[in-house]
């Protein structure tokens, strides 16, 4: 869809939400917002931003729970400051530094709405983003719902609209990830776009739920520390506990996407948010927490000694070159970058590629992909498109042609280094790839 379309789309869906209306008996909420270090500007732009565009009556108070910052003005200032506030705003202090997780229960264990909604302490609501998000609940107060974030810039703090063609899902590391909505969801709201959007997962930081059903479903884990994992685990309780999840379209928030934390993670941000999505995979996940194990590094130091049988239909590999013994590796590389190789360690992690009922490769969701002759192999954005994508394995002749060039991939030297390509097929060992089933324990 070009831009143009896009933002004509997105206009008439302002305008569909501009003329909904919503019962005048709508629950309130408290708002819990948590923070650690946060800035002045950013924590003041989204008190100030609730009070003038929440309708009064549907604001019970604001809670802004500090979990020990370190900053000075944070402390008295900020107490003082919310005293002249025209709704109730409660600073609330956590005793020691404990995560957004444990700083959220406590605020919603305080806090008094019939619905606790959750922000980001960068946050900016648009005027009507609280009416469509509690009518959700007054619908069905199993529903628990999320506005769409738009971007707010964190070098101009300018505003971005953010769109309704976006849902939450996860890969298998178990990061949060936007994918396009998919076609049957399109199709379920076709006619009135202003419906909601079930999603699979949500971001996590800006959300309305009830709070009884929050109670009935357990709230958090919490032993879950500093940041991370939280919103899955949630995602996954709702689904799997009678809730839904959606993306409410009438309702916009900003949020300050930072590129850095401006806080520490005590015992290192790799451990600390590995605990947190070992829980949520062991409590949630069943076998499909097997996944994880594998593709994770941190998880798959447990791999060797678990050797976890997956669910069937699904499949992960390594792909080994038969002449020089050595694997497919991503190299931890990112999108648009070339695939590299590197000797095999049977630890999972970067090694792991699903070769798709589609003929993909795979690595998270990027697939191997070749545009010229004898060019590079990367990876890039899968599209199921088949095209560059397609990849035939010829299991007798261990081959992986790459269909569109009809050549073979192969690797070369370049720069004292091996590199995967593809050239035309001609038999040789340095053509042959075994794929080897990671989720088979008799192949160890
Ligand atoms: C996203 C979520 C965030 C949370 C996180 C996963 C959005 C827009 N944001 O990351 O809410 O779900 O994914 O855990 O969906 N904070 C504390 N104590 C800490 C660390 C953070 O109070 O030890 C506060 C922090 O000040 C902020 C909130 O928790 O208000 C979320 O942290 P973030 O903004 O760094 O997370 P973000 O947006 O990268
Ligand atoms: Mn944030």
């Amino acid at each position: 869809m070009i831009l143009k379309d896009l933002q004509g789309s997105m206009s008439e869906m302002g305008g569909q939400c501009k003329t909904k209306l919503y019962p005048d008996n709508l629950p309130k909420t408290s708002v819990v917002i948590v923070f650690h270090n946060e800035a002045w500007s950013t924590l003041l732009r989204t008190v100030h931003s609730i009070i003038s565009r929440s309708p009064r009556h549907l604001l019970e108070e604001i809670l802004l729970v500090d979990d020990a910052s370190e900053r000075d003005f944070l402390k008295q200032p900020l107490e003082l400051y919310v005293q002249k506030l025209p709704v109730p705003v409660l600073v609330v202090r956590m005793e020691e530094r404990s995560g957004l997780i444990r700083a959220r229960l406590r605020g919603a264990a305080v806090s008094r709405g019939q619905v606790i909604t959750f922000l980001d302490a960068h946050c900016e609501c648009t005027t009507g983003w609280l009416e469509p998000l509690l009518a959700r609940i007054h619908q069905d107060r199993n529903n628990v719902v999320c506005p769409i974030i738009d971007v707010i810039s964190d070098e101009t703090f300018e505003y971005l609209a953010g769109s309704d063609m976006t849902y939450g899902g996860f890969n298998w590391k178990l990061n949060f990830r936007w994918y396009p909505v998919p076609q049957r969801e399109m199709d379920r709201r076709k006619g009135d776009r202003t419906l909601p959007v079930r999603t699979p997962t949500m971001a996590g930081g800006l959300f309305s739920i009830d709070r009884v059903y929050f109670q009935e479903i357990g709230t958090y884990d919490a032993g879950m520390d500093i940041w991370g994992g939280e919103n899955l685990e949630m995602s996954f309780r709702i689904w799997q506990c009678g809730g839904k999840l959606e993306i409410v379209t009438c309702s916009h928030v900003g949020h300050v996407f930072r590129k850095a934390t401006p806080y520490t993670f005590p015992g290192g941000t790799g451990q600390v948010i590995n605990k947190n999505n070992r829980r949520l995979a062991e409590v949630w996940m069943d076998e499909f927490k097997n996944f994880f194990y594998i593709i994770s590094p941190g998880g798959s130091m447990l791999f060797s000694s678990l050797r976890p049988k997956v669910v069937d239909g699904m499949s992960i590999e390594t792909i080994r070159n038969e002449e020089t013994n050595q694997c497919l590796d991503n190299m931890g590389r990112k999108e648009n970058e070339k695939i590299g190789i590197f000797n095999c360690h049977s630890m999972g992690g970067n090694q792991v590629f699903s070769y798709t009922a589609e003929k993909e490769i795979r690595t998270d969701d990027l697939c191997l992909d070749v545009s010229r002759l004898s060019g590079p192999v990367l990876m890039l954005k899968c599209h199921h498109m088949k095209g560059n994508q397609l990849w035939e394995y010829d299991r007798q002749r261990l081959t992986l042609r790459h269909v569109n060039s009809n050549q073979c991939l192969d690797k070369a030297v370049e720069q004292d280094r091996q590199v995967p390509t593809v050239q035309e097929c001609n038999g040789s060992r340095s053509q042959q790839w075994i794929l080897r089933n990671m989720t088979v324990p008799s192949s160890f």
